[in-house]
């Protein structure tokens, strides 16, 4: 057994693993991050971690608001982590300071909001997936039927949910004379920054007029497009972690050599400069958010159940398959493409980069990680694509087959008969609606399509879309994934 990566055994660290330059015990906090799972620590804390040499005041205080798994993991190493970059050419490490705390929400909620509503913290950020906003997709805004923001509204001093943590932390600001932090949402949404808008000030609205009015006019809700393909860490990516550094990191997270971070430019006074590691800033993101939600997310999706139904593993053996592979180019051509703002030239470079990174052996990015959650995703992903050819009365035959291949996998069996573990808050839905259809293709459709929460007024009321959901669902049935792919392709 090797030594145990933290502050101590740093320096044994095998030489040649790079690290940072700056001096750790001087680095402190200014960003509260909810949501410190392997994404953040594989993308905002490494911007961070590039700007702490020219400005030390911004480490990290990250918060974890389900499992304290993360934080018994790393608190033992002082925060200390190994990122791995792999690509067909190997894995490159490197530790990553960024991170200075580890709090465990429901456990540590005092210390949590302490901390958010400390002066020093200017930013805090979130990474808590689509579900974590408790928003109704449909209109935008809160879900005020949420179970957990009913609690959180009936007992606001102890929150359990994001948005109910950020009002409290600004709460207490308001009531000490401090001002706000910039919130600063990093989840792959649409108008992230407008969301978490909604959900806070709509939640604040409800505690406290008063505080909902002072959260309208003083906190500023940046939106951003973030990118980088980070797969859940294995057994093997430890050991792999291990033989590079020579020593024991019992969380390393593994990622992809690319990063991108796009950043709507509006902060309550001074922000870090991300620019230094990497990030760029633009007075609008929304152009960059759609293209990448529609053609590296709504390809991704497509991937992930086509390929799990076509007994893939990882994406990387799904766009290896020519079938999916040109699929997959004609849906973005076709389909995807036609519907963004951004210059043409831009798109097919962009398509062409995605199909790189999709294709990188080294990645073993599991088709079943995608998966989950599709309720959460399909809306931003390939929904509202579906709704803008529609209204002008373009094909969509290519999206259909992707949503016809996430209503059999969320249906919970799949092409062989063989059940399927379906990893999603709507999943009692899936059920009843699969129930209900007793074994009937066409009332299958009809039930999936009336789920509000997914698919939008005009969408589900489409006749073109519903037929052609029918067609792709029986070629998926009769021909699997690959032969229905190769029929579009
Ligand atoms: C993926 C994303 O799991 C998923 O749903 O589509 O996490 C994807 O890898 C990232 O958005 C890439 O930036």
């Amino acid at each position: 057994m090797s030594e145990r990566l933290s502050a101590a055994s740093l320096g044994h660290t095998q030489s040649g693993v790079r690290r940072f330059s700056y001096d750790r015990p001087r680095v402190t906090p200014g960003i509260v991050h909810l949501g410190i799972g392997a994404f953040h620590r594989a993308h905002q804390a490494v911007v961070t971690d590039d700007l702490l040499a020219s400005d030390p005041n911004w480490g990290i205080v990250g918060a974890s608001l389900r499992r304290p798994d993360t934080r018994d993991a790393l608190a033992p190493q002082d925060g200390l982590y190994t990122l791995l970059v792999r690509d067909g050419g190997g894995t490159s490490a490197r530790i990553i300071g960024a991170v200075l705390e580890l709090l465990d929400a429901p456990n540590q909620k005092p210390r949590l909001l302490a901390r958010m509503s400390d002066a020093a913290t200017r930013i805090v950020s979130l990474t808590v997936t689509e579900k974590g906003y408790c928003y109704d997709a449909a209109s935008g805004g809160l879900d005020t039927g949420h179970p957990q923001i009913i609690e959180d509204l009936a007992n606001p001093a102890n929150p359990q949910t994001a948005p109910g943590l950020i009002v409290e932390a600004l709460r207490q600001r308001r009531a000490a004379g401090i001002a706000p932090f910039t919130v600063l949402s990093c989840d792959n949404l649409p108008h992230n920054g407008t969301v978490a808008a909604r959900v806070v000030t709509e939640l604040a609205l409800r505690v406290d007029p008063a505080l909902g009015e002072w959260v309208k006019s003083n906190v500023a809700f940046p939106a951003t497009m973030i990118d980088r393909i980070v797969p859940a860490t294995t057994e093997a990516d430890r050991e792999e972690a291990r033989e590079i550094t020579r020593l024991e990191d019992a969380w390393p997270v593994v990622t992809e050599p690319f990063l991108q971070w796009v950043i709507e430019d509006r902060f309550v006074g001074e922000r870090p400069r991300f620019e230094l590691g990497g990030a760029e800033f633009v007075s609008d993101v929304a152009p960059y958010e759609t293209m990448k939600l529609r053609m590296l997310n709504g390809a991704h999706s497509m991937i992930a159940y086509l390929g799990y139904l076509g007994g893939h593993e990882f994406v990387s053996q799904v766009i290896a398959d020519p079938s999916i592979r040109r699929f997959i180019e004609n849906a973005w051509a076709r389909e995807i493409a036609p519907t963004l703002s951004m210059r043409p030239q831009v798109v097919s470079a962009y398509a062409e980069t995605l199909l790189k990174r999709f294709s990188n052996p080294a990645l073993k990015h599991r088709t079943m990680q995608i998966a989950m959650d599709g309720s959460q995703k399909l809306p931003q992903r390939l929904v509202g694509t579906i709704g803008d050819r529609l209204k002008l009365g373009q094909p969509v035959e290519r999206l259909a087959l992707g949503v016809a291949a996430w209503i059999t996998y969320a249906s919970g069996t799949d092409l062989q008969g063989r059940l399927i573990v379906v990893d999603d808050p709507m999943r009692a839905e899936f059920e009843s609606a699969t129930a209900r259809a007793g074994g009937n293709d066409e009332a299958l459709i009809g039930n999936f399509l009336a789920l509000s929460r997914v698919f939008t007024e005009d969408v589900r009321n489409s006749k073109p879309l519903r037929e052609a959901l029918l067609v792709q669902y029986r070629a998926l049935h009769s021909l699997g994934a690959a032969g229905a792919a190769f029929k579009l392709a």
